[in-house]
């Protein structure tokens, strides 16, 4: 594992020399990574309920019990580009075989913002990059960001779409909406999860698509279980849904 250096926003001090409680970490690590699948989940059109495209999920080894321990490790270890360089490389090569099912939804990592490698003309998806929305949280690091609205415009730029992840998750702070322009903006569970009997969250998932559209940004429900959920959230005006009443994340056949 080569560490991440300069400018990152999470790498480990340098006079932190690594312990044995830390190469043990990264030896697991290590292998984690070079054992690293994708699993894909499909996301409908509210309307109709068809495929507009999928979202790219890690599936690490099971010595990490899922995506956020592999993520906590890479970024005590410093390695937080190396993991987002592999995941893309991973979804790259997996194109060729999501292609049919639209459009590939790749997460990225606040820190993977300032790889230079990202929005690069030689990266894995790059000849992909018109198929390819890259999702970015909004979880509280993204503040550190330094021009984060001149990153995100060269994303689209290089014909990259770029989504909001995550918006009203408990580290939510809307923060993201200042500097951007997105394609989607996705709204989390937190907000889908029972919102047919919730009549404050109806209200809330309403006026955001209604901002979004006249903003010309799609909408996208996450983590809808029920067709009472589903039927909701189609009425009040998001454009697409995803969750496990349309398909868990699996293995490309
Ligand atoms: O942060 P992000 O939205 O990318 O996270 C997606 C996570 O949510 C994945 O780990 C996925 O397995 C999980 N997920 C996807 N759909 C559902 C759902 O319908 N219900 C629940 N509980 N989790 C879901
Ligand atoms: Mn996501």
């Amino acid at each position: 594992m080569s560490p991440d250096t300069s400018d990152s926003l999470l790498a480990l001090p340098a006079e932190d020399p690594p312990g044995p409680a830390e190469r043990a970490l990264g030896a697991r690590y290590d292998h984690a990574l070079a054992s690293l699948t994708l699993a894909f989940q499909p996301i409908v059109r509210a309307s109709d309920h068809q495929v507009i495209g999928v979202e790219a999920l890690c599936r690490p080894h099971p010595s990490f019990r899922g995506p956020a321990e592999l993520i906590a490790a890479a970024q005590r270890l410093g390695a937080v580009r190396d993991l987002g360089r592999r995941v893309r490389q991973l979804a790259a090569a997996a194109f060729h075989r999501t292609r049919e099912r639209g459009l590939l939804f790749v997460n990225l990592h606040p820190d993977d913002l300032l790889d230079p490698a990202l929005a690069s003309p030689s990266a894995p998806l790059a000849a992909s990059a018109d198929h390819v929305v890259f999702e970015i949280t909004e979880h509280s690091p993204t503040l550190g960001i330094p021009d984060l609205g001149r990153r995100i415009a060269g994303l689209r730029e290089a014909g990259y779409r770029v989504a909001i992840d995550d918006l009203g998750a408990g580290h939510a702070r809307m923060s993201l909406f200042r500097p951007l322009s997105a394609d989607f903006i996705k709204l989390d569970m937190s907000l889908s999860r029972g919102i047919d009997g919730h009549p404050v969250k109806q209200q809330l998932v309403e006026s955001i698509a209604r901002m979004a559209r006249t903003r010309g940004i799609q909408t996208i429900a996450e983590g809808i279980e029920t067709e009472g959920e589903a039927r909701i959230l189609a009425q009040l005006g998001c454009d697409h849904l995803q969750g496990y009443l349309f398909g868990r994340p699996a293995p490309l056949a």
